[in-house]
């Protein structure tokens, strides 16, 4: 029996600032349940269904040696060599099966690179150079698409098909685009993470938006449906002392 559901992923990163907390920034929070230290210093955070149950695992993509390392939840590790070079890790349902996957986005070419599985890759270029990559389930139908979050005018596009792209204006150029299913009903909406307040924006379809602060100042967001509850939670990672901070 299939889930209605699917996953949600996100990954965003910044590289070049990952690791700019201090120490001294880092007692958790008291709301932040079900903290999980995983990876190294350096390592870009990212989330997925892994195993295909509905619910999401988080991992770590390791620029240096270009390697994905997916978490089980008996902390068992998955290493996966994919991508090059100074690519960004993405992950999304891109088969259809139940479960995640993981690929790159190159922004060198603006193109992304979806592993479908360990021989086979599909390449889709979108977007502009300098754009940032994103993936959903923007109609619904359980596999996820990509889409890309334009700083210069705080836009979303989304790819619905090979010729069709809806674009939803939001957030702000500095802001972080993050995806989701922020109401349970089977496909992904918006959002952003404002870094300077450290506070998550989710948009719902109406245009409503529901702010969530959380965590501190320096923190990754990452999103996913941690509590299995089929729909998307937030949470960040903190690079001072590589830890996952899971909101429930
Ligand atoms: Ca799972
Ligand atoms: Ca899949
Ligand atoms: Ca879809
Ligand atoms: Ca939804």
């Amino acid at each position: 029996m299939r889930r209605l559901r699917s996953l949600r992923s996100l990954v965003l990163v910044t590289l070049g600032t990952a690791i700019a907390a201090t120490l001294s920034a880092a007692p958790a929070s008291a709301n932040l349940p079900g903290n999980v230290t995983f990876g190294n210093t350096g390592d870009v955070p990212i989330a997925g269904d892994w195993n295909g149950d509905g619910g999401d695992e988080i991992g770590v993509y390791r620029p240096g040696n270009i390697t994905f390392y997916l978490r089980a939840d008996n902390g068992s590790v998955t290493p996966i060599a994919f991508g090059n070079p100074n690519d960004v890790p993405i992950t999304g349902n891109w088969n259809n099966a139940a479960g995640d996957e993981i690929g790159v986005y190159r922004p060198g070419n603006a193109t992304f690179y979806l592993r479908q599985g360990p021989s086979t890759v599909s390449s889709i270029p979108f977007g502009n150079i300098g754009d940032v990559p994103i993936t959903g389930d923007w109609n619904g139908d359980g596999g996820d698409e990509i889409g890309v979050f334009r700083p210069g005018n705080a836009t979303f596009y989304l790819r619905q098909g090979p010729s069709t792209v809806s674009s939803i204006p939001f957030g702000n150029s500095t802001d972080v685009p993050i995806t989701g299913d922020w109401n349970g009903d089977g496909d992904d909406e918006i959002g952003v993470y404002r870094p300077g307040n450290a506070t998550f924006y989710l948009r719902a379809d109406n245009g409503s938006v529901t702010p969530i602060p959380f965590g501190n100042i320096g923190d990754v967001p990452i999103i996913g449906d941690w509590n299995d509850v089929a729909a998307d939670q937030v949470g960040v990672y903190r690079p001072s002392n590589i830890t996952f901070y899971p909101r429930n």
